[in-house]
């Protein structure tokens, strides 16, 4: 991935309006990361030379966004997959574009969407790793594979599965030793890593720290907010709210929503039994047991109510929402309309802030659908 796609994503102008429209308001330069995030870069740089393949995790919803640029040079000079996690949350149709994107930026390189929960999903990104492994090094005894990937991607999802799915291969887990590249030669540790094939032995090596992620411009650190990587008190969850429906009127989805809508409000439900994975935690008061029917209910009502006031809102609309100023008094009529949808009383303090916290909630939770945030790059672009 060169230089010359991150212009091509960056330059995007429309897109580049809504991240700035977020910040207009109030704000002063933000600072995206803590500092032992440079420390873990480094350790991550060491690692790297001991491994022979690496996977690297993105979110499906910003496969370009959630890469740590940075390190690219390192990471493409190396055997990749790149793991585009979290598919269940992103679109479905826009998926095999990213993946024969990604697929033709190198010979090294290979993409497959998984599900990090899913043991099929991760046994299927454990055939590739194994395939390409075996197809270029059959000499080697052991061979090394490392996972990295910006904050909250899906790594350790991903190493619990792994996890489990070699104890299942090799009961016994063996210990391996390697001899460290670094200040001391020679020198060897163990490394803790899982084993997941056997001539040669096939070892997944837990990460050694989070890649810092790259963050160009606003719009992207915005993304990163939206789908968790930058934590939500760094641009604050008001203005990554404002980006979200900002993006969700520009692209129309509401309007999607009539139909969905129109359907449920004739009394055809989902089957509740189908769809038990709600996060409620933001939605109602802390409990300690599982959602039952009519929770389930609830939030499939609550979600209708804000589909039905997004989308009410943006038919009334008479204004452009390319116009960066009509677009920020539709989004604040969504607000007020979404206070109503919460049922949040009109006078609460930190209405504002109430709304936004549960607006994120559902999107996270993929309550409004499936989504991808980033444009797959030109594909006659590519080099
Ligand atoms: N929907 C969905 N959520 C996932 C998936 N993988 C991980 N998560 C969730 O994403 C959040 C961050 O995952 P985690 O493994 O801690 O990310 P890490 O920071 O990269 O180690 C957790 O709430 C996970 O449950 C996935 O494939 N789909
Ligand atoms: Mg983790």
């Amino acid at each position: 991935m060169g230089l010359g796609e991150a212009k091509r994503v960056v330059t995007n102008k429309k897109l580049k309006g809504l991240g700035e429209m977020a910040f207009a308001v109030g704000g002063g330069p933000v600072n995206w990361f803590p500092g032992h995030m440079a420390a873990a870069t480094r350790a991550i740089r060491d690692r790297l030379k001991l491994a022979d393949l690496v996977v690297e995790v993105r979110d499906a919803r910003i496969p370009f966004s959630s890469a740590s640029h940075h390190l690219q040079p390192q990471l493409s000079s190396k055997r990749r997959v790149v793991a585009l996690n979290k598919k269940d949350l992103a679109n479905p149709n826009i998926m095999p574009k990213w993946i024969r994107y990604f697929d033709s930026c190198s010979t090294n390189q290979d993409c497959v969407a998984i599900n990090a929960h899913s043991k099929t999903s991760v046994n299927k990104l454990l055939e590739l790793v194994e395939f390409k492994l075996r197809e270029v090094i059959s000499r080697e005894p052991t061979l090394l594979v490392l996972v990295v990937g910006v904050p909250n991607v899906g790594k350790s999802a991903l190493i619990n599965s792994i996890h489990q799915i070699a104890s299942s291969r090799f009961p016994v887990q063996e210990k391996m030793k390697r001899a460290t590249v670094g200040p001391l030669p020679g020198v060897t540790q163990d490394i803790a890593g899982y084993k997941i094939a056997h001539q040669p032995s096939i070892y997944v090596l837990d990460t050694p720290g989070v890649l810092v992620p790259s963050i160009p411009d606003i719009e992207t650190g915005l993304k990163l907010a939206l789908t968790g990587s930058v934590k939500d008190s760094v641009v604050g969850e008001e203005r990554i709210a404002q980006y979200l429906l900002a993006v969700l009127n520009t692209r129309g989805t509401p309007l999607h929503w009539k139909h969905l809508n129109n359907r449920r409000l004739e009394g055809i439900r989902y089957d509740s039994k189908e769809k038990h994975e709600y996060n409620l935690k933001d939605l109602r008061p802390k409990r300690r047991k599982l959602p039952n029917d009519s929770d389930v209910f609830y939030v499939e009502d609550l979600v209708t109510e804000v589909q039905c006031a997004l989308y009410l809102t943006l038919l009334e609309f008479t204004g452009n929402v390319e116009d960066e100023s009509d677009l920020e008094g539709l989004i604040e009529q969504q607000f007020v309309a979404l206070q109503k949808a919460f049922k949040i009383p009109h006078k609460a303090s930190e209405a504002r802030l109430m709304v936004s916290k549960k607006l994120l909630t559902l999107f996270r939770a993929g309550k409004l659908g499936p989504f991808i945030l980033d444009d797959v790059p030109d594909a006659n672009t590519v080099s």
